[in-house]
């Protein structure tokens, strides 16, 4: 009895370590990054055909990592054709000096020197099998390549994704890594995004989520979300909150609602939730973009894994004290 408890652990603790660091991670429950080819119109639901990723590497790692990336090609499976697959995407990773820090970096339009930094390896994919539901790997990199972030106590790296021919929709994920060939977890690693360009489920009981981090200076908050064809709602959720609804966009367009930040709130992360339509007739296919910002317009980090974890709506500080 007591072997196979021990077995079942280890097992269990196995399955853990070859999970790696997917993004989007298990808790956010997304089925796929997206962005699209730069030809596409942006009601399909990419509104700029740029995506960019940031990933920490905390101080405490200090062996080489990888980032990898599944189904980086634009054909085949997961991907989304308009008319016939003509799409090529890049990737780029950057690190060094500013490839953070920069104010254009943290930008959610792809302008100015967005790409700052030291670019460290590219790639470029377009219809090539070799890679359709399967890996490609970049790096080794060194985390000292990247740009030291104080706050976060982590080596900071960027990537950036661009449909630069084509007008199709590439579907993706990322893996941070300690191996080449195997996704493997790097301790206290993270990844984090201003703005989330992604496929939604199409299966209506599926809740993805989000998670902003509030800062000690958001007072409120601007929830930003683009071609979200009215499918169901968002549901914020958070320490003080229990669930406020929050606008979607219809077709082709964006929509904007703020609310306050409440007592309790401050550094902690809010759990978006994006409850899918249930009713007739139901959303396949969904591209979304959302963004977060606070009272002076500046965007919030998404971590994949959410800082101080998942909140959970605590009744003492969500409800004034009443004295009995
Ligand atoms: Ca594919
Ligand atoms: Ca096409
Ligand atoms: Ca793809
Ligand atoms: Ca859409």
């Amino acid at each position: 009895m007591y072997q196979y408890f021990l077995i079942a652990i280890i097992l269990i603790f196995c399955g853990l370590s070859v999970d790696g660091q997917p993004v989007p991670a298990p808790d956010e429950n997304i089925p796929y990054l997206m962005t699209f080819g730069h030809n596409a119109e942006k009601s399909w639901g990419d509104d700029d055909f740029s995506q960019t990723f940031f990933f920490k590497i905390p101080k405490e790692y200090t062996d080489p990592f990888y980032i990898r990336i599944w189904d980086p090609d634009c054909a085949g499976e997961f991907d989304e054709i308009n008319g016939f697959f003509d799409t090529r995407t890049t990737f780029e990773i950057f690190g060094g000096e500013g490839c953070h820090s920069l104010d254009d970096a943290k930008g959610i339009d792809p302008v100015g020197n967005y790409k700052s930094g030291n670019l460290l390896a590219f790639k470029d994919f377009t219809d090539e099998p070799e890679y359709d539901n399967n890996w490609y790997t970049f790096g080794p990199f060194n985390p000292t390549e990247g740009e030291w972030h104080e706050y976060w106590q982590g080596y900071i790296f960027k990537i950036i994704v661009e449909g630069v021919e084509g007008d199709d929709g590439n579907m993706y994920r990322f893996y941070l890594t300690t191996d080449p060939d195997i996704n493997r977890d790097i301790e206290g690693g993270n990844a984090f995004a201003y703005e989330y360009s992604f496929r939604m489920h199409n299966n209506p009981n599926e809740v993805s989520h989000i998670y902003p981090f509030v800062d000690d200076r958001a007072i409120s908050v601007k929830q930003w979300n683009w071609d979200w064809d009215n499918d169901g709602v968002i549901r914020i959720v958070s320490v003080a909150r229990k669930g406020q609804l929050s606008k979607v966009s219809g077709d082709d367009n964006w929509i904007e609602d703020d609310f306050q930040i409440l007592e309790g709130e401050k550094n902690t992360s809010l759990d978006l939730q994006l409850i899918k339509r249930k009713e007739p007739p139901l959303v396949r296919n969904n591209n979304v973009v959302i963004n977060v910002r606070n009272q002076y317009n500046e965007v919030m980090p998404f971590f994949v894994i959410p800082i101080g974890g998942v909140p959970r709506y605590k009744y003492s500080i969500g409800v004034t004290k009443k004295t009995k």
